[in-house]
């Protein structure tokens, strides 16, 4: 039963919350209750905290479903320390009404896209559905330049920038349908970013084939991290799920449950096998190169279907409806999640080679498939050969040997299974510290329950989702601390501190605000001075504000009704931490605007009369008095 309840026999976690085990954690000692010593890492993390006023060992970076941003964690003590908008709105940073985030979030759409929002009276799209967080790579390991992540939603993959943590670039993927498992190239760096399309259409996708599957197609993308432009797309058969590549820059491999091309759930499930696909990067891009691709909305397509008799994909047949595939730290196994099959497929990327060059049976390459539990969805790893699954049915984390499930595999007398510990309730993704990289340190793992069911209190019925923090550094995992978490994040990645490296106030050189600068250039204007008058050009009005705590440059500014408004405000606060805000009451206008930074919004000012803006994020002790009007002249309109 549940054994988080208990820290350690015959103490209850609310003894260890309340009693002098938190006095003793706070000390930093090494603590003992009840006889029973914790190790400094349990009792760090027992209580759910790192002391107060101490610094985290890793930051988390989680996803958040459908609410559609980034939110970074301090790990292993769980604090939320930010959230990043992305595919979403954001009432706090203006993210979705600044000229500079909107700039963001629609250079990237389709034409077709941008037309179709424009006739609802939208610029981009209003909500996302983010899933798969991951930092781009190095030789192997996070190097601490960029996060990508996918929407669902709206088949859009997005990067933030390390640096200053904000999101500079999102992309829709032309003729894929819903982005889903998201990975960047291990080695030597990223490089590419693979993405797979989840649902299947017809590739031309304008009504003229409707309701006949059999030319439907599905689409794995490669995008160039750097550029954030698409290299390549492969059409596959089936449709895909996650994705994943190894450590020799060689193979990437996707997840694919429904090889019967099924429009419902019988049809989905009726096969025992499915397959992952698996794609040789050097073929594909020499078949580019050659020129056997066709062109379809600008992008390169190659035809790797199931039958193309070409050398771009291989099917292997995976039991059934495989979820999650995680490559492991040693660089040669990868672990894919059965779903509905209670087993997870061992698959040697060193044997790959062998299906490209020659006829050998597909299944030649899954050198392990050891039996685990019901429902098993992703595997994360400890970097000494041992994997964790999720057990999403049997809501269990079950922690098992690479090398014994290849043994037993074999013939050999080995049970791979080392230990199970229950979680709560129904696990989908998990992540280990540094897991997905060469670096794995076996410390931590994160499981990241769909359901909390009785948890906590309750707050009606939209529950939270339940997230266990698991000490794995002995064979016992031992739940060490959960907490609620707001839809709904379904994966994570936890990356050594040393690793990340934001800067604290903005560079006034940033390309964020590069057409602000422009503009003020071109107004005669320079941003770090602002202008004492607003610039009219036409009905078009320019007001250049600088903010420093606690005052505006501007108390008042006058404009006329029915003018398009455009204000930029450069915080000259060269300070840590101090952040100002720009709202403007009943224009449903407000924004942030960093240490150093410039943020601009366009607005018209229909509506006469005088109107207060505020700055809205605490910044002094007169931060009540850092206000101005805004003065409308009706234009008796
Ligand atoms: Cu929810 Cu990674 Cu989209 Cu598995 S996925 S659980
Ligand atoms: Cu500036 Cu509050």
């Amino acid at each position: 039963m549940s054994k988080d309840n208990e820290v350690k026999e015959g103490v209850s976690r609310r003894d260890v919350l309340t009693g002098p085990l938190r006095g003793a954690v706070a000390a930093g000692a090494v603590a003992a209750v009840g006889g029973v010593a914790l190790t400094p890492q349990q009792a760090k993390a027992a209580g759910g905290e790192v002391a107060p006023g101490e610094l985290d060992e890793y930051y988390g970076f989680w996803s958040s479903g459908q609410t559609g941003e980034l939110r970074i964690m301090g790990f292993p003590s769980m604090r939320e320390l930010m959230r990043v908008p992305v595919f979403n709105r954001c009432s706090a940073t203006g993210w979705g009404q600044t000229n500079e985030s909107l700039k963001i979030m629609t250079e990237g759409l389709l034409p077709e896209t941008k037309e179709f929002l424009a006739k609802r009276g939208m610029k981009t799209y209003d909500n996302g559905d983010l899933h798969h967080p991951h930092m781009s790579f190095t030789d192997g390991t996070y190097d601490g330049r960029y996060l990508f992540m996918n929407d669902k939603a709206n088949t859009r993959v997005a990067r933030v920038r390390c640096d200053v943590m904000k999101c500079d670039k999102i992309i829709e993927i032309p003729n894929a349908k819903a982005i889903h498992g998201l990975r960047p190239q291990k080695f030597p760096r990223t490089g590419y970013v693979f993405a797979n399309g989840e649902d299947e259409t017809p590739l031309v996708n304008d009504g003229s084939i409707l309701d006949d599957p059999s030319q439907y197609v599905n689409i794995f993308t490669a995008i160039d991290g750097d550029t954030m432009e698409i290299a390549w797309q492969v059409m596959v058969s089936g449709n895909l799920d996650n994705t994943d590549c190894d450590y020799q820059g060689k193979y990437a491999y996707s997840t694919s449950y429904n090889s019967e091309m099924g429009m419902n759930l019988a049809e989905m499930t009726e096969n025992e096998m499915d397959h992952v696909v698996v794609f040789n990067l050097a073929e594909i891009e020499a078949g580019i190169e050659a020129g056997d691709y066709q062109e379809v909305k600008g992008v390169k397509v190659i035809d790797g279907r199931k039958g193309s008799n070409k050398n771009y994909t291989r099917y292997i047949p995976i039991p059934n409806s495989p979820h999650g595939i995680n490559t492991a730290p040693d660089g040669k196994h990868v672990c894919i999640n059965g779903k509905l099959s209670p087993t997870v497929s061992i698959m040697d990327v060193t044997k790959l080679d062998a299906l490209f060059e020659s006829d050998v049976d597909p299944r030649s390459c899954i050198v392990g498939e050891p039996e685990l539990g019901l429902g098993p969805l992703h595997t994360a790893f400890d970097g000494q050969g041992n994997a964790f699954t999720t057990l999403f049915l049997d809501s269990q984390i079950v922690k098992w040997n690479i090398d014994k499930a290849i043994a037993a595999f074999n013939g050999e007398e080995a049970d791979p299974i080392i230990s199970k510990v229950d979680v709560h309730y129904q696990p989908g993704h998990n992540s280990t510290s540094m897991g997905e990289t060469k670096e794995a340190d076996g410390k931590w793992l994160i499981s990241m329950n769909k359901f909390s069911k009785d948890r906590f209190i309750n707050v009606g019925p939209l529950k939270p989702e339940n997230e266990q923090l698991i000490d794995i550094s002995t064979d016992q995992m031992e739940v060490v601390h959960d907490g609620p978490t707001f839809a709904e994040p379904h994966d994570s990645i936890i990356v050594r501190a040393d690793i990340v490296n934001p800067v604290n106030v903005w560079d006034r050189n940033d390309v964020t605000w590069e057409d602000a600068r422009k503009q003020a250039e071109a107004d005669g204007v320079v941003l770090e001075e602002g202008a004492e008058e607003p610039i009219r050009d036409g009905n078009k009005v320019r007001l250049y504000m600088t903010s420093q705590a606690p005052m505006f440059s501007h108390e008042k500014f006058t404009v006329k009704q029915g003018d398009e408004v455009t204000i930029f405000v450069t915080n000259l606060d060269d300070v840590d931490d101090v952040t100002h805000g720009f709202c403007l009451g009943n224009y449903g206008i407000a924004f942030e605007i960093g240490p150093m930074a410039t943020a601009s919004i366009t607005f018209t000012a229909d509506r006469p009369g005088v109107h207060w803006f505020y700055c809205q994020w605490f910044c002094h002790a007169l931060h009540m008095e850092m206000r101005g009007r805004m003065l409308v002249e009706p234009t008796g309109a």
